[in-house]
């Protein structure tokens, strides 16, 4: 069988995007998401295009036994997932920390932080089972700094950030690589979820600029997962050249 690759969120943005990457480089995709009718429409897609399986899964991170009984229903041939991306996330709100809502900064710790913890847990032992794989985990530049009112989105990113320092030292002795990629402003859905709906609020974080592209991620992304079983690229900070970092993005 080819290699397997597990995607979390791959329903739109970065996760689509890699789904494709990496079924267009021979990969067996396992795609995951909420959206049963896009995770269905995109694997039809895949298969028509690059003749690679697909296995979508839908579950809620959020919900720790719904991600150990998707990882467990799993077919005997599927369980030996190569690799693993930590990708689904979301940004909820950009408001001060005294205004902001607390459903919003729950949901981004309960699907950021614990979400990615479920299944990271689920799916090491069976990387363990065969001594190798390699967990790419979907950070952010709001994960090297804070912003103004990105309080809570930031705190979940900079735990992705120590996450993946932890799971690569701790996994180390089982020869499972982790790969951090921290990406700068992305013209997914990301803003449109954030300001929920606000189609001129989210428009206006991509103007005057450009902005990176889902598909420069998934590239990214391939690229980490291709380099020989030696070599690991531990912690990528990709930004679009007109941002600098979290806070410096120059318009105009
Ligand atoms: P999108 O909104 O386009 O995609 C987010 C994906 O996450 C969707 O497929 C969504 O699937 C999934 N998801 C969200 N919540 C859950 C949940 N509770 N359970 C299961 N899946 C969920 O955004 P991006 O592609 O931009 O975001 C992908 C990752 O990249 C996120 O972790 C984000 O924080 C990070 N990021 C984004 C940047 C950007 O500027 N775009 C920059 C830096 C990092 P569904 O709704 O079907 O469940
Ligand atoms: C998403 C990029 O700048 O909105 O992580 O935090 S940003």
């Amino acid at each position: 069988m080819s290699k397997i690759v597990l995607i979390t969120g791959a329903t739109s943005g970065f996760g689509k995007a890699m789904a494709q990457k990496f079924a267009s480089g021979g990969y067996n995709c396992i795609i995951t998401g909420r959206r049963e009718a896009k995770l269905l429409e995109i694997a039809d897609e895949i298969k028509q295009q690059y003749g690679t399986e697909v296995l979508q899964l839908v579950f809620d991170v959020q919900d720790k036994k719904a991600v150990f009984e998707a990882i467990e229903s799993l077919p005997e041939e599927w369980k030996a997932i190569d690799i693993l991306i930590n990708n689904a996330g979301l940004a909820l709100g950009k408001d001060s920390f005294e205004d902001a809502s607390l459903s919003d900064w729950e949901t981004m710790i309960d699907t950021n932080v614990k979400g990615l913890l479920y299944i990271s847990k689920a799916v090491v032992p069976l990387m363990i089972a065969h001594k190798s794989g390699h967990i790419i985990n979907l950070g952010s530049t709001a994960g090297k700094e804070v912003y103004k009112e990105g309080n809570v989105y930031c705190a979940t990113k900079h735990a992705v950030d120590a996450l993946s320092k932890a799971m690569r030292v701790d996994l180390l002795p089982n020869k499972i690589k982790v790969t951090a990629i921290h990406p700068g402003a992305a013209d997914t859905d990301f803003s449109n979820i954030r300001f929920k709906g606000d189609g001129t609020k989210s428009a206006a974080v991509y103007e005057g600029y450009t902005p990176l592209h889902a598909e420069d991620i998934a590239d990214i992304a391939f690229y980490c997962a291709s380099l020989p079983a030696h070599v690991c690229i531990n912690d990528l900070v990709v930004t679009c050249t007109a941002q600098a970092n979290a806070t410096l993005l120059y318009k105009g």
